[in-house]
């Protein structure tokens, strides 16, 4: 807004954009990724990154840069005496792939035209008039583009499940963008950072599926999101991409935003149609499958932001593309949030295979004050623990697996030396006790027994005993439960269990 202020009088600058590329003016993009630096300001067409600006800085940007196109250069981002101009120097960024994340910062989020002047909708318009929708399917499927959600799912079989429903007239399309996970911001960054993308990958596959009706259901603690969406939605109908006869064709597909209250369980895809529905958002037994009889008991495609932010990408250049980036089980990127004791918080996006070495000192800048690696928790409460053995371990959905983790939806969270895990297992058992719906008694119970095992231990209270019956509630629960929370919840604790067994016997021994 100061910006804005400053650049009002001057003669040719536009900071009046409704929907034109301006000229010369200040725009608001979306999140950038590089938490640890902000806010930041990007000068374009220079493509100097400021980082952490202040409001005292802008006076001295407007006469520098604006008017006279030199850098502040005590804005630049420095290591040691290395000074990095643009955000492509910048390690953190220079690093990734950016794919999904690719126009987040770069663009004005709320203008259709910036979208499609970049090569926005030409993959919608290739796919309606230059490919019958079993094309499309077929090009998702070679691509091998799993679900990002956090099950890895292969998404052309979905779609191919879904349209061959085809006595059924209802598909539907949804969007998870519950995003419940602590500490996870990926799905966020693409609905305010480039809603176009999201939308343009959601009215594909509604072409591919013959679907009439999409739902974006956005977590409730994303007003930004929400709102650039809604904005987004709008322009794309205005603009003949959206609603009836869509490019002039008889293709209709109509979008709704719906809220969640915050509840993490409506991440879970019965529990999300449910909450659409308008009933409790409570997980249901499957079969019958959401494929088959999803929203309103309807096939449906239910996939994650992420998931569909691939798909232009995949329609506009191949699937041989996409498969030269990652791995030959999970093809592409992934995006990472990366928080905790790392130097860079923020988001990545990295192809499938990285290691987690790369992400944690190559981009992340190392740990917090040079401390030692301990441990990361991938995959937030449903995941589990990776240590100093796994770090040159590439990580795609399947190697995951094999470590008691999951890649889940991206949540990293790193951990010095200092963190006991115990304390981190009990912090996120409290997440899924509290979150359980109470469907079901074995994670409803489970999990509050668990949890007061947990809560006894790290109070000194435990007993040696306690860890065998932690390791049986946890099978039990693992077991048994109806939905992916409960079934998942015990994750941390087993994972801990079995490499940090002895600090679970240091709380109790040491209270002796
Ligand atoms: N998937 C998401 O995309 N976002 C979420 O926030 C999310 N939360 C979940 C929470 C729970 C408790 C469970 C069990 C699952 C959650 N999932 C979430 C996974 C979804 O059930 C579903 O598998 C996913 O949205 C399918 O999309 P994909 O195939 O593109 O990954």
């Amino acid at each position: 807004e100061k910006m804005q202020e400053l650049c009002k009088d001057m003669p040719g600058v536009s900071v009046e954009f409704d929907g034109h590329v301006p000229h010369i003016g200040v725009v608001k993009t979306g999140c950038q990724g590089i938490c640890e630096l902000g806010p930041l300001m990007r000068i374009e067409p220079l493509h100097y990154q400021y980082v952490k600006v202040q409001m005292d800085d802008c006076e001295e940007i407007f006469k520098r840069t604006v008017l006279n196109k030199e850098p502040v250069e005590r804005l630049f981002y420095k290591k040691g005496e290395d000074s990095f101009p643009t955000p492509d120097d910048i390690p953190f960024i220079a690093k990734q792939t950016r794919i999904t994340l690719e126009n987040c910062g770069r663009f004005d989020a709320e203008s259709l035209d910036e979208y499609i002047a970049s090569g926005g909708y030409n993959a919608l318009s290739k796919a309606i008039f230059d490919m019958s929708p079993r094309d499309v399917i077929e090009e998702v499927d070679k691509s091998g583009l799993r679900g990002r959600g956090g099950g890895g799912f292969p998404t052309g079989k979905k779609w191919k499940q879904v349209a061959a429903h085809t006595d059924v007239k209802e598909h539907y399309v949804v969007c998870n963008g519950d995003e419940g996970d602590p500490g996870a911001f990926m799905d966020g960054s693409v609905m305010e950072g480039d809603p176009y993308r999201l939308i343009e990958g959601m009215t594909i596959a509604a072409y591919a599926v013959n679907a009439q009706d999409g739902y974006i259901y956005v977590r409730a603690e994303y007003p930004l999101s929400v709102e650039r969406l809604t904005h987004a939605i709008a322009q794309a109908e205005e603009k003949g991409l959206l609603g009836d006869n869509i490019l002039g064709t008889d293709f209709c597909f109509h979008m709704h935003i719906n809220r969640g209250a915050g509840a993490f369980v409506c991440g879970e895809g019965s529990a999300l149609t449910a909450s659409i529905e308008g009933d409790r958002g409570m997980p249901r037994v499957k079969p019958p499958r959401t494929v088959d009889q999803g929203l309103w008991a309807k096939p449906t495609v239910l996939n994650n932001v992420e998931t569909f932010a691939n798909v232009p990408g995949i329609v506009m250049k191949g699937a041989d593309w996409f498969r030269t980036i990652g791995t030959e089980g999970s093809p592409g990127t992934k995006t990472f949030s990366i928080t905790g004791s790392i130097e860079n918080t923020g988001l990545i996006e990295v192809p499938m295979g990285t290691t987690l070495r790369e992400m944690i000192y190559d981009i992340g800048g190392g740990i917090k004050g040079g401390g030692e690696f301990k441990a990361v928790q991938i995959g937030g409460p449903s995941g589990g623990c990776l240590t100093a053995e796994h770090l040159d371990v590439g990580l795609d959905f399947d190697s995951v697996k094999k470590y008691d983790a999951i890649m889940g939806s991206g949540g990293l969270v790193v951990m010095d030396e200092n963190t006991c895990m115990v304390e981190v297992a009990r912090f996120f058992m409290s997440f899924t006790q509290r979150e359980s719906c109470g469907k079901c008694v074995p994670c409803r119970e489970g999990t509050k027994r668990m949890l007061e095992i947990l809560e006894r231990i790290v109070d000194g209270k435990g007993v040696i005993e306690d860890l065998d019956t932690l390791e049986e509630l946890a099978a039990m629960v693992k077991n048994m439960a109806l939905c992916g929370l409960g079934k998942s919840a015990p994750l941390p604790v087993i994972s801990t269990l079995k490499t940090f067994r002895n600090e679970y016997e240091e709380h109790i021994l040491d209270h002796k």
